[in-house]
């Protein structure tokens, strides 16, 4: 009986959260494998964050949004990752600092 009614009180505290999880900004994974990015292009919504990491067996690599007038970011080893929020629609090109051929586009709607 008293455990029911503790089941009961954990949905109440738990629902809300849920609903207002579904509706939150969400975290995309980028893989770098073999000098490529999976996926290449990719669709998000405003306020998302996306995660490149890279998957390779000894190559550094960085993500470098160049058209945006910024500096070059710190180079990323295998295991490290590279998080960036997008919280302005549009769409951003972005290359790898070192091999230039590594290029990808993240579409922010
Ligand atoms: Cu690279």
């Amino acid at each position: 009986m008293k455990q029911a009614h503790l089941f009961s009180l954990l949905l109440l505290l738990f629902i809300p959260t849920l609903a207002t999880h579904a509706d939150s900004d969400q975290r995309h994974e980028i893989k770098i494998q073999k000098y490529q990015f999976h996926p290449q292009e990719i669709t998000i919504k405003q306020g998302d964050s996306i995660r490149w990491t890279n998957h390779e067996k000894r190559q550094y690599h960085t993500i470098w949004f160049e058209p945006l007038d910024e500096k070059e970011p710190d180079y990323f080893f295998p295991g490290e990752s590279y998080e960036r929020v997008f919280n302005q629609p549009g769409t951003y090109h972005y290359r790898c600092g070192p091999h230039p051929k590594m290029t990808g586009v993240v579409h922010v709607k």
